[in-house]
């Protein structure tokens, strides 16, 4: 790999992909791509932290694939894979967990959420899933972590556990930072604006491969307030910021620019409007991937290589991590 500063990220294939994971991670990818040497990964392997329907897994990280493709990831400049091809993600997560206090792990907002959403089922798995996601970015000594705010507290757990590693064992591990866009970093359930948009919730949720007709309905069913003006405040309009937020980041328009625009126009006119500059955006997004979908070849070739050259990176810290805690080399 070149001197270039790196990238690593991922999202689940735990449902498909959002708007809210394309605002607040991949634009920032495939702006950075250029920049950095980049690793974006399919973390499979963090989907099965709630149970997931094996064939739907199966189709999901395949068509995340060529999401990220038609996003605009050019898979010949970055190394693009499936986290399960790369068994350095669970050999690294193991030794991390050595290094991972149980109190930091209880305190993850994410884990309180998650668990009280799968009350039923709160497995190890879950409470565990900061100490991979810190093996998946330490693998490969990354020094960006592009990420929405919901993740910055995962990042800051990852750099402490690499803090604590190194501390113990010498230099070895790069310390990631977070890099959260000015805008769209949170963007809210267009249900329920005061949370976040997930994928878990389809109401509240756009997916990029949402037809058009979708779309416009689910802005123009946004829950607002009872008032008229689209004025950005999010304590007192929460769902009015948000479609503000999602307005300027699909059109690149600034805040003052989209209140101006629409100032004294009411939220008949905003609405529908916020619907198709997102229709504008997703249309050759979703058209690409449909296209890259039906070339399974294409895309296998892809993961196959990525995970090739993954490993290579991978294998290379993960000997460094054995010898230093005391592991007879092979
Ligand atoms: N609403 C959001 N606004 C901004 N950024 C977001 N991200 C996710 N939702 C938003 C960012 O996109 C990436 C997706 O990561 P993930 O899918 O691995 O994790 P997640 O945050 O658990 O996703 P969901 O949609 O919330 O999943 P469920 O419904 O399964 O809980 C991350 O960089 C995230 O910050």
């Amino acid at each position: 790999m070149s001197e270039k500063k790196r990238i690593f990220s991922g999202i689940q294939p735990s449902g498909d992909l959002t708007l809210g994971s394309y605002m607040g991670a991949i634009k920032n990818w495939v702006a950075l791509q250029d920049e950095y040497e980049c690793l974006f990964c399919i973390v499979d392997m963090h989907a099965i932290t709630v149970r997931q329907v094996p064939a739907d897994l199966r189709r999901r990280s395949l068509s995340q694939l060529a999401q990220y493709i038609a996003c605009g990831l050019d898979p010949e400049k970055n190394i693009m894979f499936i986290q399960s091809h790369v068994p350095q993600h669970a050999e690294l997560g193991w030794v991390l967990g050595c290094y991972t206090q149980f109190g930091e792990l209880s305190r993850m907002t994410q884990f309180k959420d998650k668990s009280a959403k799968h009350a039923d089922n709160i497995t190890s798995g879950l409470f565990t899933y900061p100490v991979l996601m810190a093996a998946d970015i330490l693998l490969y000594q990354a020094d960006l972590v592009p990420v929405g705010e919901d993740q910055k507290q995962h990042v800051e757990l990852c750099r402490d556990i690499a803090q604590r590693f190194n501390y113990v064992h010498g230099d070895t591990f790069t310390l990631p930072e977070p890099f959260i866009p000015k805008m769209g970093a949170r963007i809210m359930s267009l249900g329920e604006p005061t949370n976040k948009m997930s994928k878990s919730d389809p109401d509240g949720c756009v997916f990029l491969m949402d037809k058009p007709e979708d779309i416009m309905r689910k802005f123009k069913r946004a829950v607002t307030d009872c008032d008229t003006e689209v004025r950005f405040d999010p304590k007192e309009k929460p769902g009015i910021s948000n479609l503000l937020s999602i307005y300027c980041t699909a059109t690149g328009k600034t805040l003052e620019q989209a209140q101006e625009e629409f100032a004294g126009q009411g939220y008949g006119v905003f609405k529908p409007a916020v619907g198709e500059a997102v229709v504008e955006l997703l249309r050759p997004i979703r058209e690409e991937a449909e296209r890259l979908m039906k070339d399974k070849a294409y895309l296998e070739g892809i993961y196959q290589e990525g995970a090739q050259r993954a490993q290579y990176v991978a294998n290379k810290t993960l000997r460094k991590v054995y010898k230093k805690v005391g592991f007879v080399a092979k």
